[in-house]
């Protein structure tokens, strides 16, 4: 028996990493099984209940008690997670998650890998548009040696049931377009956009995701260290229950998504992934640092200039460095950090942040005083470009110290 009793997942935090070893959830058992299915939902009141029966019931077959279904729910209004939840007993290998902190398709389905024991990872939608038998040729391909397994609606077998003209040149222009932007991810499968899929948790343990809106598989592939692929054809079935969530702003996401993941394949952006350094976020604190210095010349002007205020200056010069650190504070917290500052929003929580910034901010000025002074006297005798060494000292002490203490994008059990 997996599940015990019928208490909720605990939501995995920090960032989208998948382990080796499951994110557990108290004294629970983690051993690890064969396959673990995730399901994201949000308002699927009405296809919840025949999802799980349909899933539960093939897989029982198919490897009974080596299986998991994670159910993650976005706390939908209509109450799926509840309705999930009592089907607990019932179901004794399905587990759910509510997640009330965060939201997507994409990071759902990550959470649940995070969670999940099983040696291959799956996902499939909640609202019976992608047909289960398929599963069984899917974890057939599997057995069979590849990495990566997905229903494809552009093979053989495949298909959309009455997708209108509108809607199947939308999604072929989208395709056209990722093929243009990064031909080495979406050139490897027929369906670039297909939501159904298993892989091998090998291919990308110990990785980072960053996924954007709903397109998880181009995240999996092209982050992921997969080699062998095998695809499936399958019919795209007409919902009967519930309504698409789809809307512009998927389109939107994905071409974000499109553009992150097309730096992130540059060789910068690989060499960032093995050292694990965020250099996106570093490139968004350095900007926003630089902000900082408009702020505080800005201020020092106003404060000590005799056409001012005209008030002395290291007085003006100490106001304007706090305005400045107050000023690159908040771009951090919206921007920089703002996936993090999202789960911790309460004042006090916010003021300790900024208060943490301060002090680190702080203790990176003696740090920048140190090393001018190290530089200038020992190694170059150019008080500019000793100048420039010590801010960047000061730069990656402020990043660094301020991601693991302030922000903190570490795991937190
Ligand atoms: N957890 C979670 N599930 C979602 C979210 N958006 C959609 N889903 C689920 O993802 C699956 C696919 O979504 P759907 O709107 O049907 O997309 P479509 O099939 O492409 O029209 C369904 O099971 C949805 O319930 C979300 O933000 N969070
Ligand atoms: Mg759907």
């Amino acid at each position: 028996m997996l599940a015990e009793s019928n208490s909720l997942l605990s939501v995995p935090t920090g960032t989208l990493k998948i382990s080796e070893f499951p994110h557990t959830n108290g004294g629970e058992n983690c051993e690890s099984i064969y396959f673990s299915l995730v399901v994201p939902t949000y308002k699927e009141r009405d296809n919840i209940e025949n999802v799980v029966r349909i899933l539960s019931q093939l897989l029982d077959e198919l490897m009974p008690g080596d299986y998991e279904l994670i159910v993650v729910d976005d706390d939908s209004p209509d109450g799926t997670w509840e309705i999930a939840q009592s089907l607990m007993p019932e179901y004794p290998q399905m587990r759910v998650m509510r997640r009330q902190h965060e939201r997507g398709l994409s990071s759902a389905v990550i959470r649940g890998w995070q969670a999940a024991r099983g040696q291959i990872l799956g996902v499939i939608d909640g609202d019976l548009q992608h047909p289960p038998e398929v599963l069984m040729q899917l974890l057939r391909s599997i057995k069979e040696g590849a990495d990566l397994a997905v229903a494809s609606r552009h093979i053989e077998g495949g298909g959309v049931s009455s997708w209108s003209f509108t809607r199947r040149l939308l999604s072929r222009g989208a395709q056209l377009l990722g093929l243009i932007i990064l031909p080495r991810v979406l050139g490897r499968v027929s369906d670039p956009m297909s939501g159904y899929f298993m892989v091998r948790r090998s291919c990308i343990v110990g990785l980072t995701l960053y996924p954007v809106g709903y397109k998880i598989l181009l995240e999996v592939i092209g982050r992921g260290n997969v080699d062998q692929i095998a695809e499936v054809g399958y019919v795209f079935c007409e919902r009967k229950e519930g309504e698409s969530k789809v809307s512009w702003k998927q389109y939107v996401e994905y071409i974000y998504h499109l553009l992150r993941l097309r730096l992130a394949t540059t060789r910068w952006g690989r060499f960032s992934q093995t050292i694990d350094f965020p250099i996106s976020r570093f490139i968004r604190f350095g900007l926003v640092g630089l902000s900082g210095v408009f702020v505080d010349m800005a201020v020092l002007y106003l404060l000590s200039d005799p056409t001012t205020l005209a008030l002395p200056l290291t007085r003006s010069k100490i106001v304007a460095g706090e305005i400045a650190i107050f000023n690159n504070f908040l771009w951090n917290d919206a921007w920089t950090f703002a996936d993090v500052a999202m789960r911790q929003q309460e004042w006090r929580q916010r003021l300790k942040r900024f208060l943490k910034f301060n002090m680190i901010c702080l203790a990176g000025l003696v740090l920048n005083l140190l090393v001018l002074n190290l530089v200038f006297n020992f190694i170059i005798a150019n008080p500019y470009i000793a100048n420039l060494i010590a801010i960047a000292f000061a730069t990656i002490w402020n990043f660094w110290v301020n991601l693991k203490l302030s922000w903190q994008v570490t795991q937190v059990k």
